[in-house]
């Protein structure tokens, strides 16, 4: 079985791979490490990859590589194959789609899975008024035209993004981009129009780990900026992660996203929700903006809607989607048939395998063990998230103070073990898990026991 893998081109994934982590060589091994080594020679480097093993297989929770190694998965891909990895019913709808026909284009000749992908989402999204949706290829990209929409509903330039927020690689979505380091350092010149307000950060507001600043009062403080430094007449757009993603796992106070929301209402500012990495029963809800009952204006997906094809969506109020003038919006390739057909079965999966609830009992589980390891151990300053998008923020003890270093030391001792753990957070000091929902409970106990050995032995 091992060897097949390791050496077949058509290694078979999806849940049925056996369910365990397995060692046999060092990690990467030899046979990724070879690849390295041309990838060196062939990829810019400017390109990185965080953990060189090469995938061959992947499915349930595990990553399988060239050299026979199994891995428990805690990283979907960046939050991506929600559904597991080669999905059964993702990988069939995929090829029946790529059967019949891959791509057609459809501004030029239309087929239904772009119409009934947006059907869904209009009726699955927050919020029960008239909806229009438009798909493209990229997190980044759908971002980018939400923007463009929101402007031409407006007739205004501004836009306001948060600190630590992230947003996308492309011109506009770095200048939205808060953090350099590794994403802006160099590309300048940025898009304009582009204002930064202070996000609610409960661990970080509160000076020693508290709730200093409630919900509604980090609001008004983002407010504050917002009236002083843009004036609401000038803003289009406020786009927010309802939990930050790359900035760390950050879920701000309750009450500081509708307070947001409101305020976008009142002054015919388009609340965009960029639901890029927490949708699609991530946190246990279908999209995090349910947690609060927040009804964004424009809301944008992408990542777990399909199953690993790429595949992106803005949907939103109708008006607003229908602003720009007939033909400007679009893409070659947005829409794709295939990422339709694979994003169909993600939903109709999400629905039959309960993956919402899935998303908070490993919450549950995850939460329980990471908060009793942090009891112990003065380093974890906080464990946060929700459902299955869950972090640690490592710390000196007693302080706010962020130890990136142990970080690193943590996240490559969980590689060299077999566990695909990221990290993340402007400070680099968090450590997140975003298991497939498909991970069996055996696994990700296994993994939070390896990581609890790894804490320990680095006391
Ligand atoms: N918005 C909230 O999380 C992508 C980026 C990894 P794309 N996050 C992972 C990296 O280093 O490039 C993301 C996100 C949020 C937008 C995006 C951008 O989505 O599909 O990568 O363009």
């Amino acid at each position: 079985m091992t060897a097949d893998l390791a050496t077949t081109p058509t290694a078979v994934g999806g849940p049925d791979l056996p369910q365990e982590r397995r060692l046999v060589t060092e990690v990467p091994g030899p046979r990724s490490r070879e690849l390295a080594a041309r990838k060196e020679a062939a990829v810019t480097r400017a390109v990185g990859t965080m953990l060189p093993v090469y995938t061959v297989a992947a499915g349930g929770g595990v990553i399988v590589d060239v050299d026979g190694n199994s891995l428990i998965d805690l990283g979907s891909g960046i939050a991506v194959t929600t559904v597991g990895n080669s999905n059964p019913r993702v990988a069939a709808a995929v090829a029946a789609q790529a059967a019949a026909f891959t791509h057609t284009c459809f501004m030029i000749t239309p087929y239904d899975g772009y119409v009934e992908v947006a059907e869904a989402l209009n009726r699955l999204t927050p919020g029960d008024h008239e909806k229009r949706t438009a798909l493209f290829n990229s997190g980044a990209e759908a971002v980018e035209n939400a923007v463009k929409i929101a402007r031409s509903h407006t007739g205004r330039q501004a836009v306001v993004a948060f600190d630590h927020g992230y947003h996308g690689r492309t011109n506009l979505t770095m200048a939205l981009t808060a953090k350099n380091m590794p994403y802006k350092h160099g590309f300048g010149p940025f898009a304009p129009e582009v204002y930064r307000a202070p996000m609610s950060y409960p661990f970080r507001d509160g000076a020693g780990g508290g709730q200093g600043v409630d919900g509604p009062t980090a609001a008004r403080r983002a407010i504050e900026v917002i009236e002083k430094q843009v004036g609401a007449p000038n803003l289009a757009a406020v786009v927010i992660e309802p939990i930050q993603g790359e900035g760390g796992f950050v879920v701000p106070a309750p009450g500081f996203l509708p307070a947001l929301a409101d305020w976008c209402r009142a002054h015919g500012v388009v609340f965009v929700a960029d639901e890029v990495q927490t949708g699609f029963a991530r946190t246990g809800d279908l999209f995090a903006c349910e947690h609060e009952g927040v009804v964004p204006d424009l809301i944008v997906t992408a990542k777990g809607i399909a199953g690993g094809l790429p595949l992106a969506a803005v949907t939103g109020r109708a008006e607003i989607m229908d602003a720009p003038h007939a033909g400007g919006l679009g893409g070659t390739y947005g829409g794709n048939p295939i990422a339709c057909a694979a994003a169909l079965a993600v939903l109709e999966t999400i629905e039959a395998d309960g993956l919402v609830e899935r998303a908070r009992a490993i919450g549950e589980l995850v939460t329980a063990r990471l908060t009793a390891l942090q009891e112990q151990d003065a380093r974890i300053g906080d464990v946060r998230g929700r459902g299955a998008m869950i972090a640690v923020e490592l710390v000196r003890p007693g302080t706010i103070e962020p130890d990136a270093a142990l970080t690193a030391q943590v996240a490559a001792a969980a590689h060299a073990q077999g566990l695909v753990v990221l990290t993340c957070g402007t400070f680099g000091n968090v450590l997140r898990l975003l298991p497939p929902l498909s991970i069996p409970d055996h696994l990700l106990t296994e993994a939070l026991d390896v990581l609890a050995g790894i804490l320990e032995a680095t006391r």
